[in-house]
């Protein structure tokens, strides 16, 4: 055998028994840098909005509160456009709201959109004490929760860049749908209005993304989250990513690979009027009709409702996927 020969084989041989034996999962994970989430940051940025009280719009709370996440964020590196309008209730009263959007690489086509809503829900209309339905809400996992995620990852970012360009939105008004002590008169309608608004009126004429990640309530003591019917059928590739992802990470029982309820949410506006395929990452209880947990809508939504453990799970998630897209 020539040398030349000899070469050629030993290169083919070598280059066959480095392929690596890659499992599906795997493949998902590639050998990029993940910044490390810092759960007690996001925690912390949690109880800073919790601390102006239930941010329910036209309330001096809700106005701290926004101007609070947006100067974090502009902290953060991000150029931030606050959209503020005027919306209207299911009970047609006028609300003053504030989409706020944090834009990382604004100059980068390639964009990846993080979303979660940062009002809190006027009415505890599910509170197990009735004289408390009509009292607002901390909303301390609904809404603030995602909200100080976001803001870690907005910092995570700051410090390290993504390849492709990050929006982070936070949207306002999610939370105003008709409370069940008024359902008879009015119908289910009223929620997710800041992202329609947004939807229908992006900050740039136009924009898209490769794909959104909706979080909401995620950050309660041991939270489920199923693959979301919405979800699967507008953007099965983006939930099979962020699954596979949670398993290599070890977070497989918050992330359970089932599928879960439709959900009206945000993540629908996204879809239906910008056509991005955008995904939700909601708490579901399986064993209590895919209701979102104990604390949903009632005045136990505070900070106990609030784990370092459950949020470093869904943080270190996506982080991964947003660092390891190219
Ligand atoms: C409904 O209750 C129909 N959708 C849940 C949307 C929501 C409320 N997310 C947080 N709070
Ligand atoms: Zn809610």
């Amino acid at each position: 055998m020539t040398n030349k020969i000899f070469l050629i084989i030993a290169i083919l041989v070598f280059g066959f028994s480095c392929k690596p034996n890659q499992t599906e999962n795997s493949k998902v994970l590639q050998k990029g840098f993940v910044p490390e989430l810092d759960a007690d940051s996001a925690y912390h940025y949690t109880a800073q909005q919790v601390a102006f009280g239930p941010r329910v719009p036209n309330t001096p709370a809700h106005q701290a509160c926004g101007n609070y996440l947006a100067d974090e964020l502009r902290r953060f590196g991000a150029e931030v456009i606050e959209q503020e309008t005027t919306l209207y209730t299911y009970k047609q009263q006028a609300i003053h709201s504030k989409n706020i959007i944090a834009s990382f690489q604004p100059e980068n086509k390639n964009r990846v959109l993080l979303c979660a809503h940062w009002d809190s829900r006027p009415f505890a209309d599910q509170d197990p004490n009735p004289v408390n339905h009509k009292r607002a809400i901390d909303g301390a996992n609904d809404g603030a929760g995602a909200c100080g995620l976001l803001l870690e990852i907005a910092r995570q970012i700051g410090l390290q860049s993504t390849t492709t360009g990050i929006d982070i939105i936070l949207f306002d008004a999610e939370d105003w749908g008709t409370p069940e002590f008024e359902q008879e008169i009015y119908g289910s309608q009223g929620w997710c209005l800041g992202s329609q608004y947004w939807a229908q009126h992006p900050h740039i004429p136009n924009y898209s993304a490769r794909f959104g990640i909706l979080l909401d309530m995620v950050s309660a003591p041991n939270a489920q989250f199923y693959k979301e019917y919405f979800s699967m059928r507008n953007a099965q590739r983006i939930v099979t990513k962020v699954w596979a992802t949670a398993e290599v990470l070890g977070y497989n029982q918050y992330f359970i690979n089932q599928e879960g309820p439709a959900i009206t949410d945000d993540h629908n506006e996204i879809f239906k009027y910008r056509h991005i395929p955008c995904i939700d990452i909601i708490q579901t209880d399986a064993n209590d009709n895919h209701r979102f947990g104990t604390y949903w809508h009632t005045l136990n939504d505070n900070m106990q409702a609030v784990s370092t453990e459950t949020m470093k799970a869904v943080g270190q998630v996506v982080l991964s996927v947003i660092y390891n897209e190219k």
